[in-house]
């Protein structure tokens, strides 16, 4: 008798335990910016479908050490400071830059995504 309340609790126990890892896990948001290298801050530019990056313009301060990463939210994007010499797609989405010239530099899609590629621009400003 006790033997089988012992194996009910262990199984409703399991069924908790997988139910909590397999719905609340998942929506847990990932800190990316905690697992940085010291000094180090995150500066993320997301892309969508509307061939718009989620910010007109982005600011850094000189002498930043930046982890630059470009996010697709839909479609396919790149990520290109020409001034910089930054190009970001494809396997490479993410680079470590240190801004060390003050100015504004103009940033734009990498990767001819459609119709609205020309437009999908916007600037980076070095403080
Ligand atoms: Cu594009």
């Amino acid at each position: 008798m006790h033997k089988w309340i012992m194996f009910i609790v262990f199984a409703a126990a399991s069924v908790l335990g997988v139910y909590l890892l397999t719905t609340q896990l998942p929506e847990k948001p990932v800190d990316e910016a905690a697992s940085l290298p010291p000094g180090v801050t995150l500066l993320k530019v997301e892309a969508s479908a509307d061939f718009v990056f989620d910010k007109e313009e982005y600011k850094v301060k000189k002498g930043d050490k930046v982890k630059l990463k470009l996010v697709n939210k839909s479609g396919v994007h790149g990520l290109a400071i020409p001034d910089l010499g930054i190009d970001l797609q494809g396997d490479k989405m993410e680079q470590e830059v240190v801004f060390d010239k003050p100015g504004k530099y103009e940033m734009h899609c990498a990767v001819a995504c459609g119709t609205g590629h020309l437009d999908m621009k916007s600037v980076l400003i070095v403080e």
